[in-house]
């Protein structure tokens, strides 16, 4: 009994295991800070993913979406302390840029459309 018990236990947690990627609601697109510099400095996401942003340096930073040093609003100017993340809901593309740095640190997020939305026949 106990040892039919433990194969259940097993398989579901087997299930789960394997279902986790599956369940998964979006990805995280990870871009790091390092040497004053996005790094990557271009990155491409489905509409609806998350990017976290991660400073990995003890001089602060803040990423704001624009041309720099001009925002445009997509993304709102966030210290990243040491992380900062942020879903994105809209395709195309995203200039974004360091607010303190904005001379020298900039990067670009393209973000397609999400799969399951049927794009229009042209
Ligand atoms: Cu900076």
């Amino acid at each position: 009994m106990n040892k039919y018990l433990r194969g259940i236990i097993g398989m579901l947690i087997a299930i789960f295991t394997f279902a986790q990627p599956r369940a998964s609601f979006c990805e995280t697109a990870e871009i790091k800070i390092v040497k004053s510099t996005f790094f990557p400095a271009v990155i491409k996401i489905k509409k609806g993913d998350v990017v976290r942003w991660t400073n990995t340096e003890e001089l602060l930073h803040a990423v704001t979406s624009g041309k720099a040093p001009i925002h445009d609003g997509k993304i709102k100017e966030e210290y990243v302390l040491p992380r900062f993340e942020t879903r994105i809901d809209r395709a195309g593309f995203i200039d974004y840029f360091c607010v303190l740095h904005h001379a020298t640190m900039r990067g670009v997020i393209i973000v397609e459309d999400a799969p399951e939305k049927e794009t229009p026949a042209h």
